[in-house]
């Protein structure tokens, strides 16, 4: 809105400020927590996920992920984990984070390149750990971390 002070701008202002007050005054009125999540790489030696926040409320989240990658599928897992993202267990045969060993909450499977899928659960308040689990994408650097906090 910008500043200028004509009679009609300050009757818009008053009716902004009336609609505002009720919105606030209904705190079961709360949306949903909404994450964008980029999954990309440069090829097998440099991969990466970007979260539009790495913190958000509990209660329903949807996470929106897109694969931005020219040629490579890849996955996208939630995992609830208090441990720092180096201590988690890996196979180094299979190349993977071994899922057995982690509280897996929910997970979106071969997103194509270019594509996108959405994924929506219930977060309780904790630490978790997002990791694309694709042979060597974990170790290229396709993990982050969110935290889920009241
Ligand atoms: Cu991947």
């Amino acid at each position: 809105m910008n500043t200028s002070t004509g009679p009609h701008k300050c009757a818009m202002r008053g009716a902004f400020l009336i609609a505002t007050a009720v919105t606030l005054a209904e705190p079961s009125a709360r949306a949903d927590e909404m994450v964008a999540v980029v999954l990309a790489d440069k090829g097998m030696e440099s991969m990466r996920m970007e979260l539009s926040t790495m913190q958000i409320k509990p209660g329903k989240v949807t996470f929106n992920v897109t694969n931005t990658s020219q040629s490579l599928v890849h996955e996208f897992v939630v995992v609830k984990s208090d441990k720092p993202i180096e201590s988690l267990l890996y196979n180094e045969d299979e190349k993977e984070i071994k899922e057995d060993a982690l509280e897996v909450v929910n997970e979106i499977e071969d997103i194509e390149p270019g594509k996108s899928g959405t994924l929506t659960v219930n977060l309780e308040p904790g630490s978790y750990i997002l990791l694309c689990n694709k042979a060597g994408h974990f170790k290229a650097g396709m993990v982050s971390h969110l935290t889920v906090i009241e």
